[in-house]
């Protein structure tokens, strides 16, 4: 944070097509180190923005740039290509978007700040890093809230999503669209997970959300908040026992490798979303402002059909790498102590409001 602070006046509206920002890595499924590269790229990048910036003619095309903690082929970075290629079929190519795989930029917290100022167009997050600049994006990442994969598409597809997208734009964000990130899970280095017993005195790694280190406090476990690019060295160098997340995200970052045991707790199914920053959001015109939304939201079924796809094959991939699934026979004990975390997090109306209008939401789609 401090670090995006410090950049902060000296990040320009992104402009023009030609900025040599690091391009991602081709066909490379691993995820960089964002922690080092993340640093160097970020100057790089904003060098070059910033040289563009003053020599940038008006109506010289400009792609948006987007970040993306994940590296290329990963759904959301594959669904954010799906979006520029409707972009530009709608545009004539006139608008296009260019995207900053693999935590090049920084973390989503970070990232989430510099386009908050409107120093980057677009950002593919999760909801988490959001739940301390806007209240309601803590509702669809509660505990158990979601009763199922199509319960969650359907709160998120009607009001309720809406209701969530349109509470950013106060805070310099415009919500163009959410996409799925499945149930996440406990894994660790140590046992498997069959009740919150067994987590005690655990040190898990959680997203940078005060609600997550709730539930996993809530839990007898220590909650240790950092960033996805960090986690892998820190599990296997024991500063932390475990962390929780979905199968590709487990996978992809070869979190199996160092916590090869993942316990099906399957306790909270917060989607991912787009945002734009509303600074570089207000310099379009009303009808590319629609292109740009209507690219978003079609981008929305290719990235589910991918996604679906993906939890499939990243589960029997690590199954078969010798991973030590189990599923958890009784949750009751988990729900039980999980569930408390509801009331210390849902305080304002309208959240309230959304917690009642999502489970009176039926489940089929
Ligand atoms: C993933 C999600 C990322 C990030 C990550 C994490 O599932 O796609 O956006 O939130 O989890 O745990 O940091």
């Amino acid at each position: 944070m401090a670090e995006a602070r410090r950049d902060r006046s000296a990040i320009p509206i992104a402009c023009a097509g030609a900025v040599n920002g690091p391009a991602p890595t081709q066909g490379d499924k691993r995820p960089k180190p964002a922690v080092l590269v993340g640093a160097v790229d970020r100057r790089a990048f904003l060098a070059g923005a910033a040289a563009l910036a003053a020599g940038c003619g008006r109506d010289q095309p400009r792609p948006l740039f987007s970040s993306d903690t994940h590296p290329d082929g990963y759904p959301t970075v594959e669904a954010v290509k799906e979006m520029a290629r409707l972009l530009r079929a709608r545009t004539g190519g006139r608008l296009d978007v260019k995207i900053f795989a693999g935590g090049q930029l920084g973390s989503e917290r970070d990232t989430l700040e510099i386009a908050t100022f409107g120093g980057l167009d677009m950002n593919r997050v999760n909801l988490a890093p959001l739940n301390s600049i806007e209240p309601l994006t803590t509702i669809p990442s509660l505990p158990f809230l979601f009763r199922s994969t199509a319960h969650m598409r359907r709160a998120l597809d009607g009001a309720p999503g809406e209701a969530i997208l349109a509470a950013l734009e106060p805070h310099g964000l415009i919500g163009l669209c959410f996409y799925d990130s499945g149930e996440r899970s406990f894994y660790n280095t140590k046992r498997p997970i069959h009740t919150p017993q067994d987590m005690r005195g655990m040190k898990i790694r959680v997203q940078n959300s005060d609600l997550y280190v709730a539930m996993v406090r809530a839990l007898g476990a220590d909650a240790t908040p950092m960033s996805l690019g960090e986690v892998y060295q820190s599990l296997v160098q024991g500063v932390i026992d475990g962390a929780e997340n979905n199968w590709p995200s487990y996978e992809s970052g070869r979190h199996y490798e160092a916590a090869p045991y993942y316990s099906l707790t399957r306790h909270v199914m917060a989607p991912e979303i787009l945002v734009m920053s509303k600074a570089r959001w207000e310099k379009l015109s009303a009808p590319d402002r629609e292109a740009v939304r209507g690219a978003a939201r079609e981008s929305v079924p290719f990235m589910r059909a991918l996604w679906d796809r993906r939890v499939e094959e990243s589960r029997a991939r690590l199954l078969a790498e010798g991973v030590k699934a189990n599923e958890v026979d009784d949750l009751a004990p988990f729900v039980e102590r999980m569930r408390p975390v509801w009331s210390r997090f849902v305080v304002t109306d309208a959240q309230k409001r959304l917690v009642r209008m999502i489970e009176e939401m039926a489940d089929d789609a």
